[in-house]
């Protein structure tokens, strides 16, 4: 059975956007497709935070979500959070995001659902950046938009 979940991302005024996720079932990829505006040109981070609490904006979410303890790194390596998944690059104010992603799922306990999807102001270095943040957070910078990641009919 197909399973379906949505993201609607706020936070700094100029940036907005909405992320769908789908799932054909259980085991299955996940594909992450959407489009956020506002955006500075080139990559940002995109991610999944641990919690689905945004009461102090995009801060509360916590971080990456690391159900299996490994250290940040991009979306095809062994060593990665679940929650890694990369970068989405802006061109003219409009990124267009469209992940398959064998990590992530709707379901379970590498599921997403009830937790936040973040649009960072600065490209992820997908661990590899050499600094104190990279192992952990990708030196992405500030958390510009995000969006509580909630179920939805199969008919969006
Ligand atoms: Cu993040
Ligand atoms: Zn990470």
């Amino acid at each position: 059975m197909a399973l379906k979940a949505v993201a609607v991302l706020v936070g700094d005024p100029n940036v907005r956007g909405t992320i769908h996720f789908d799932q054909a079932g259980v085991g299955a990829p996940v594909r992450v497709k959407g489009e956020l505006l506002g955006l500075s040109p080139g990559n940002h981070g995109f991610h999944i935070h641990e919690f689905g609490d945004n009461t102090d904006g995009c801060l509360s979410a916590g971080d990456h979500f690391n159900p299996e303890k490994k250290e940040h790194g991009a979306p095809e390596d062994i060593n990665r959070h679940v929650g890694d998944l990369g970068n989405v690059a802006s061109h003219q104010g409009v990124a267009k995001v469209d992940i398959t992603d064998h990590k992530i799922s709707l379901v379970g306990s590498h599921s997403v659902i009830g937790r936040t999807v973040i649009i960072h102001a600065d490209p992820d270095d997908l661990g590899r950046g050499g600094h104190e943040t990279s192992k952990s957070t990708g030196n992405a910078g500030k958390r510009l938009a995000c969006g509580v990641i909630g179920i939805t009919t199969a008919k969006s």
